[in-house]
């Protein structure tokens, strides 16, 4: 087997593995560790006591549903867009609360994954009768190209769950500048972003003790295995998480236990670890308002109001052009 050599590949999946694993140090993209496994560890996440971030931002929509449902109204109706819908747990909180209120609008829930949004719809049929809902599967990036052709009326743009956190801040401001790009002079942007707080709480949601976070975040390995026929030995990789209080980065880490050697079929690579050799899988960023200020600026955007819960842990806030 050759090294470092490829330039061809068949997806981009193959080309960003070979890309991460022959740079130093060692790397890989976050956004793979969403397949089906990876999505049911996710859910997972999401409710252990240690991952606060879930039900923080929960309590804030359920203490606040009705003050949010009114800023989103509009004489005209709105549509109301939420960029990674999931399963939809908090934004029913306000879509129950403008089904009540008689408001006229649509959900667009929009999702990588059509297994989600499946399931979503029908959940929402059951739960929520008389909601117009309009799924659509994509990307982001490619969704948000669309975004701009809903331009008859009033557009509300959700994104929960602090994902902008998985992104440097200068991919979030280019992120933040594509919605800003899709919105009018009426529109909004509704956005969880986790904050600064004490270090060890936040080392304790991305370290949990039952181990469901080392699982996730070595689902990338096992993805690599299947998927690229790897022989990652995963279980002689350790799941490490720093966090910087000062620029307020968590980071995850796989770390090799052991100088080995690692061969992936399908990427004709075989790849040295050093003992102890580290592969960097994800930043979740942290904030505070200062610098939610300086990204909303950076993308010509404004701050207008924000929610937040009973701990300052989480912010709600709402942007507009
Ligand atoms: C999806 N995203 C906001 C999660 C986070 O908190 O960064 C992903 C996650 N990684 C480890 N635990 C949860």
């Amino acid at each position: 087997m050759k090294e470092n050599t490829k330039t061809t590949f068949a997806s981009v999946f193959e080309e960003d593995v070979y890309k991460g694993l022959t740079s130093f140090p060692k790397y890989l993209l976050s956004k793979y560790f969403y397949d089906k496994k990876g999505d049911k560890l996710f859910q997972e996440i999401m409710n252990l006591p240690e991952y606060y971030l879930t039900n923080c931002e929960y309590d804030i929509l359920d203490k606040n549903t009705r003050e949010i449902a009114h800023k989103f109204n509009s004489t005209n109706g709105f549509d109301l867009i939420e960029l990674g819908a999931g399963d939809g747990k908090k934004t029913k909180l306000l879509l129950k609360q403008l089904i009540n209120d008689n408001v006229d609008f649509t959900y667009l829930p929009i999702d990588i994954s059509q297994n989600a949004l499946d399931d979503l719809e029908a959940s929402l049929h059951e739960e929520i009768p008389g909601l117009l809902v309009k799924t659509q599967q994509g990307t982001y990036i490619k969704t948000l190209e669309k975004l701009a052709d809903y331009n008859s009326r009033k557009k509300v743009i959700l994104v929960l769950g602090s994902n902008i956190g998985n992104l440097l801040h200068e991919d979030a401001i280019s992120f933040l500048k594509q919605i800003q790009s899709a919105m009018g002079p009426e529109d909004m942007l509704f956005m969880g972003f986790d904050q600064k707080k004490n270090p060890q709480t936040i080392l304790d949601a991305y370290n949990d003790p039952t181990g469901v976070t080392a699982a996730f975040n070595k689902n990338i390995l096992h993805r690599i295995n299947t998927e690229l026929k790897g022989d990652f030995d995963v279980d002689s990789f350790l799941h490490w998480e720093t966090y910087d209080p000062e620029t307020g980065t968590a980071k995850s880490f796989l770390v090799s236990k052991i100088p080995q050697v690692v061969k992936i079929k399908s990427l004709d690579l075989k790849i040295n670890f050093d003992a102890w050799e580290t592969i960097h899988t994800e930043i979740s960023q942290k904030y505070d308002d200062a610098i939610v200020r300086w990204l909303a600026k950076e993308a010509n955007l404004q701050v207008t109001s924000s929610f937040t819960d009973e701990k300052e842990y989480y912010k709600n806030y709402i942007f507009r052009n």
